[in-house]
């Protein structure tokens, strides 16, 4: 396809000092397949550390950030924060910052907006759920999540899309590759329709949702899933069998 297999890692509120130093050896001993882009998603608290320990050609993601570059914000951390400490990349939009706190679409669009201009890629996240996917309407909520991105992301360059079907996540029921690639091949007709034939050939859509090293190999041969996001089997040395997933 001509996309770059980018497989991220979400460690989600998980991890201590001790355990993200023997992820972090963990990777920096592994034969990695050079194809594909590797990006960890790591707790802000955490993300110097992490950056000190990890080999220096993965990416670092933020799992937040705000929609400004700094003022009175309490507890919030911005994109330029995230750049200044080394971080390249950010995780927006995941259906947990949607579910627990309540992130609307346009707040997540303007983050996305915001971290692009302050130069950091976006991993940006959509999905359905359960009660959506049964009502028949999963095209339509991930089409409505995408629309609200595109009206405020207008060079999708720095953007990896992250396709994460609620009932997936977490949940050890992994979509089936059928179930994946058709969603990834509505999203790559969408953004046809909606973007432009170039950014639908060249944007990279990740699958998201209990990938482990036992399926990631089935979905990585579908022609529209060009990496993972991959939050449990992430923080486990099997992380690098889902990087390698396409040798
Ligand atoms: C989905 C995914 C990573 P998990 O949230 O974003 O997590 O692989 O644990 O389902």
């Amino acid at each position: 396809s001509g996309r770059k297999f980018c497989v991220g890692g979400n460690w989600k509120m998980n991890g201590d000092q001790k355990s993200i130093a023997d992820i972090c050896k963990t990777l920096s001993g592994a034969a990695l397949d050079p194809n594909t882009e590797v990006v960890i998603g790591c707790p802000s608290i955490y993300l110097m550390y992490a950056r000190n320990l990890l080999p220096c050609e993965l990416g670092l993601a933020g799992q937040n950030a705000y929609k400004v570059a700094k003022g009175a914000f309490t507890g919030e951390i911005s994109p330029a924060m995230l750049k200044d400490i080394g971080a390249d990349w950010v995780i927006l939009g995941h259906s947990e910052r949607r579910a627990i706190f309540k992130e609307s679409d346009e707040l997540i669009a303007e983050k996305a907006e915001h971290a692009l201009a302050e130069g950091l890629k976006v991993i940006a996240c959509i999905g359905e759920t359960l009660q959506e996917r049964e009502a028949g309407k999963t095209n339509e909520v991930v089409a409505r999540q995408m629309c609200a991105y595109a009206q405020k992301i207008k060079d999708w360059k720095n953007v990896v899309v992250a396709y994460e079907p609620v009932w997936a996540i977490g949940t050890g029921k992994t979509a089936t590759p059928d179930q994946a690639q058709e969603v990834h091949a509505f999203l790559r007709q969408w953004l046809i329709d909606n973007i432009s034939k170039e950014v639908s050939a060249s944007l990279r859509i990740q699958y998201g949702g209990s990938v482990t090293a036992a399926n990631a190999k089935e979905l990585a041969k579908k022609p529209d899933i060009d990496g993972f996001l991959v939050g449990g089997a992430s923080l486990k040395p099997e992380f690098v069998d889902i990087i390698n997933a396409r040798q």
